[in-house]
């Protein structure tokens, strides 16, 4: 499967370590792999949204997200076991049982924090993935990666005690540089229909122009998720057995 794993400059043992992470988690479908330096975001925020101390500032963390390959693993997952559906969120609790198994023989002291978490350990992700150098904020307030657009999920944290890349965070390629920005019209038009920042329940209901402000974004539209994906993550909604 085609994994796109962020290069960063130095030739240290974070570079072995992210790959043995990428290797171990991509059968799941967890194919963006981005690591950084913890400093690199830790310095940028408050204390309370900074990442458990494993190491310190200087030591590697790997940000896992996925593409639209996520999606058939984690079908097969639920054919495999029907009573995964059941589970209140099961595509966390798929994402939980990955990480534990595929990371059970990673070699150095490590902890993973998931993107689903609660207070006091939610992680702030789109943040994170700005300060880690991964994909900058769109006008529409999703992530836009110069590849995939907006057409991506982040996951987890991986936080290593090993040192992780020196300098500085590398500089994010601006999609949104030159755009006319047609997210813009698209999230006031969100918030008004529906603001879900102050009611989530609205999103199952009044999903569509959530969507339309990914569907606006003019990067990433040939890895735009299918139909049964999109429904499933605006609408918790399973696809026909
Ligand atoms: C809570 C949450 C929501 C809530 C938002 C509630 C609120 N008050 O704003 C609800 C359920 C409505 C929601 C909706 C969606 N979300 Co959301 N959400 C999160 C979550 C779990 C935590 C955000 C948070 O509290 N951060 C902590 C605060 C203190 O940090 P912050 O930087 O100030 O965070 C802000 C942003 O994260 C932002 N944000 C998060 N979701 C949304 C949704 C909207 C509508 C807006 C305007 C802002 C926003 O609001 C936060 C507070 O203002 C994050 C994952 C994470 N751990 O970051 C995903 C996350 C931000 N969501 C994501 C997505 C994709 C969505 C949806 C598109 C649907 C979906 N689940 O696929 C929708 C619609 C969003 C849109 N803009 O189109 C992705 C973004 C990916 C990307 N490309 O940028 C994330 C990173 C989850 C993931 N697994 O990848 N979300």
């Amino acid at each position: 499967m085609a994994r796109y794993v962020t290069q960063v400059g130095g030739t240290e043992n974070w570079r072995a370590a992210t790959d043995a992470i990428a290797t171990a988690v991509a059968p799941a479908g967890l194919d963006l792999i981005h690591p950084f330096r913890v400093a690199w975001y830790d310095d940028a925020v408050e204390a309370r949204e900074r990442l458990p101390s494993v190491r310190g500032g200087d030591g590697l963390a790997v940000l896992v997200g996925n593409t639209r390959a996520l999606w058939p693993r984690f079908l097969e997952h639920v054919r495999d076991d029907p009573s995964a559906r059941d589970a209140s969120d099961p595509l966390d609790r798929w994402l939980e049982d990955v990480f534990s198994r595929t990371l059970r023989s990673f070699g150095p002291a490590h902890e993973v924090v998931f993107s689903h978490e609660a207070a006091p350990r939610r992680i702030p992700m789109q943040r994170l993935a700005v300060h880690a150098g991964f994909a900058p904020l769109s006008t529409g307030h999703l992530l836009a990666h110069p590849v995939f657009g907006p057409w991506l999920a982040l996951r987890a944290v991986v936080i290593v005690d090993l040192p992780g890349p020196q300098g500085i965070a590398p500089a994010v390629r601006a999609p949104c540089e030159g755009c006319e920005a047609p997210c813009r019209a698209a999230f006031d038009h969100a918030c008004e229909v529906a603001d879900v920042r102050t009611d989530p329940t609205l999103l199952r209901d009044r999903w569509r122009p959530w969507l339309a402000i990914r569907d606006a974004c003019p990067v990433g539209h040939a890895y735009r998720y299918s139909d049964a994906q999109i429904r499933f993550h605006y609408r918790s909604e399973w696809p026909e057995a």
